[in-house]
């Protein structure tokens, strides 16, 4: 691995040219000899001559001989670029290219296979594809993982590419580099991988590729000769990729005499199965009947079958060193199927491969059931769910109002969006409770029986009702990102003013051709979690764009707001804030609120408070008035007495958008495709 880390400053990467090692970039994206997969060897020579005879396989329900591909045949290779930026669609031309599916005008995107993919028009999930290319009469074994675009999918990402010697960075010739490009560049670059990038959309009117060429010159220091220009949808030049696919990218490198060594980069689960788990051969071989132990957990487990993914499941006999497939053996939840986990032969350990850092939630929610008689329902709809997303983190949670539920972490919004829609579609078929998204801050306690009965110093709320109270707490902390944004220089003093107004510092400012800037700002997570991408989207007319990373912590000055009606204060209405907005965001608040609550019999006083103190105060309309007056005029013969006003009064538990209260994210949701209600409650008596 380089010693730098590439991501924190722009300027970086113009120092890079002037370090030794954009030698070995350059000698990287010359295909020269790379070390992969950790060990010292350097890659087998080259020899296409070296091919076995290729076995052909007539109908996919039998049995590969994968034996027919050996390692210097094999290359596998990731798909990544910013969202949109067609590689779905790449991908459609590639299966067909290579036979995996008919030419059909309906392909579009075939590897987005989750309902809610097909909806949004989005890749969630990583998806992989082996394909067969004869080149130069050789038949060659290529597998291809299609990877998401989004920032909160980038771990999709980083754990795809640790299957991959090679990637495809797709750039859109009309938008050129954004910010998502960048980031997925150097997942790519810190994992020394061979990269080939491709100029697509070339047949649109806008398309300008020399422009996207001469930006991806500066920013990666790759040769503009090296790029290829296609047209993912209609097809133009796409056989040019496979080819140069078999050309620049490096087989697999593999430990040769090593007993089964596989890394478990991915995992699915199947109601009938169990666990099926994506793996990639770095030495030995697997098929079934296999006695495998798993390094993490120690635990032993006989193989059912093993197979590749075309991209339907297809059962092999055996996978080989350097093959990329998939692996059922009785695994029966996702926990046991422990992703960057080594897998070896049972009295055969081998050194475990590095693995990969667990996923980090960025935004939490409480989840409820509407009604707490489907608790039950719920859960093991949330179980089965979790089991094919490993990177949501659940624990339990309660509160007064909503009953008995859960505390879910998620990637990103997006991440949460598109959980929710999952659970609704595939696994329950009914609306649950959310309440708004909180990011994890962090607090120092100072009180000695507090650290004794949290037994640390250093706590992390997820729930912002279990705020700290100041008298108890050294220091708050809050998480921080770094964001990069990619926009033409004509919306820059809109976009600086909008990063003041989130308190972000400047890191960094760059241009990346005469038109467009890059530049990198510290924010606070909090700042940028809800609405910011779409104040962004709409101050640059939609051509800025944003991608962010983990910076750590911060302290802050952080205070807990209470939410009250009629005085009373409403747990699930808790704000943490920074002190400095304290005031706008409580005004903020009580004002949807007042909105967004049902007109009553009656005023509803609505405040905001820290500690004892109100800082904003609204009153909800309230509709006694029309209702007397309905009274009097004789037309309806309602009577209007106190116990109407007691009952109304009573309970009040309107689900309301959270969104619509909270903030102004609903234009984000619904430009996501978003249908999935968020409800905050409302109890008083
Ligand atoms: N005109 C034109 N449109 C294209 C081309 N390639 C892709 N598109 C369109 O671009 C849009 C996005 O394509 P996708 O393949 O879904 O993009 P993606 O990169 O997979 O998107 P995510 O997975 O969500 O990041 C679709 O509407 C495609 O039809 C192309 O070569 N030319
Ligand atoms: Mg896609």
């Amino acid at each position: 691995m380089f010693a730098v880390n590439p991501h924190h400053t722009a300027r970086c990467l113009h120092l890079w040219k002037w370090k030794p090692h954009v030698c070995a970039l350059r000698r990287h994206l010359w295909g020269q000899p790379v070390t992969v997969w950790g060990g010292d060897h350097v890659l087998p020579t080259f020899h296409p001559t070296n091919l076995r005879p290729a076995a052909s396989y007539s109908t996919k329900k039998e049995r590969i001989d994968m034996s027919e591909y050996d390692v210097e045949y094999i290359r596998n290779f990731s798909i990544i670029a910013h969202v949109d930026h067609g590689k779905s669609t790449l991908a459609d031309r590639l299966l067909e290219i290579t036979g995996c599916i008919p030419k059909a005008a309906s392909n579009k995107q075939v590897l987005d296979k989750l309902q809610v993919e097909r909806e949004r028009g989005i890749t969630v999930k990583a998806q992989t594809a082996s394909l067969f290319y004869t080149y130069e009469a050789k038949k060659y074994l290529l597998n291809l993982i299609d990877t998401p675009g989004h920032v909160d999918f980038s771990y999709e990402v980083s754990r795809s590419l640790s299957a991959c010697q090679g990637v495809l960075l797709v750039v859109d010739a009309n938008e050129g580099i954004q910010a998502q490009t960048v980031a997925n560049f150097f997942l790519a670059f810190e994992a020394q991988l061979s990269i080939i990038p491709i100029i697509n959309k070339i047949d649109l009117k806008n398309a300008d590729p020399e422009r996207v060429e001469k930006q991806i010159e500066k920013m990666f220091d790759i040769p503009a000769s090296d790029c290829i220009r296609i047209s993912a949808k209609l097809g133009t030049n796409v056989e040019t990729v496979l080819q140069e696919v078999v050309r620049r990218l490096p087989p697999p490198k593999i430990e040769k005499g090593s007993p089964l060594k596989a890394l478990l980069f991915d995992s699915t689960f199947d109601h009938y199965r169990g666990v099926v788990a994506s793996i990639a051969l770095c030495g030995g071989d697997v098929c079934k009947g296999n006695k495998i132990v798993s390094a993490h957990s120690g635990k032993c487990y006989e193989v059912n079958e093993v197979g590749i993914l075309t991209p339907e499941e297809v059962p092999a006999e055996k996978l080989y060193a350097g093959q990329v497939g998939y692996l059922i053996a009785g695994m029966k939840d996702v926990q046991e199927a422990q992703i960057g986990d080594t897998l070896h032969l049972l009295k055969q350990p081998v050194e475990p491969l590095p693995g990969f850092k667990p996923a980090k939630p960025m935004v939490f929610a409480g989840m409820f059931p509407v009604d707490q008689s489907e608790y039950s329902n719920l859960k093991s709809a949330l179980e089965k769910l979790t089991l094919n997303d490993s990177s949501v983190s659940v624990s339990r949670d309660s509160s007064a109002a909503l009953g008995a539920g859960w505390r879910l972490g998620f990637l990103g919004l997006l991440h949460m969006e598109v959980f929710n829609q999952r659970l609704e579609q595939e696994e329950y078929n009914a609306s649950v409770i959310m309440t708004s998204p909180t990011v994890p801050y962090k607090a120092v306690l100072s009180s000695p029986k507090l650290i004794k009965e949290y037994g640390e110093s250093e706590i992390t709320i997820v729930n912002p009702s279990a705020f700290p109270d100041k008298s108890v707490v050294k220091e708050y902390l809050e998480p921080m990102i770094l964001g990069t944004i990619i926009s033409p220089d004509d919306y820059l003093g809109k976009i600086m003013s909008l990063c003041q107004t989130r308190r972000a510092e400047q890191k960094s400012f760059l241009y990346i051709d005469e038109h467009r800037i890059m530049m990198k700002y510290l924010f606070p997570l909090n700042e940028i979690v809800v609405d910011f991408y779409d104040n962004l989207k709409s101050l640059s007319s939609g051509y800025a764009s944003f991608d962010y990373e983990d910076a750590g912590y911060l302290p802050a000055d952080l205070v807990k707001m209470d939410i009250l009606l009629n005085g009373r204060p409403v747990e699930e209405l808790v704000t943490i804030a920074h002190r400095e907005k304290a005031y706008e965001v409580g005004k903020a608040i009580c004002e949807r609120l007042r909105d967004a609550i049902p007109r009553q019999l009656f005023e509803i006083a609505v405040q905001a408070s820290i500690g004892s103190k109100i800082i904003a105060r609204e009153t909800t309309f309230h509709a006694s008035q029309n209702l007397m007056h309905r009274r009097c005029d004789g037309d309806n013969k309602e009577t209007f007495d106190s116990s109407h006003l007691t009952a109304a009064a009573t309970v009040v538990a309107k689900s309301i958008d959270t969104p619509a209260i909270l903030s102004d994210n609903t234009q984000f949701l619904s430009e996501n495709g978003c249908n999935h209600k968020f409800f905050g409650i409302i109890i008083f008596s």
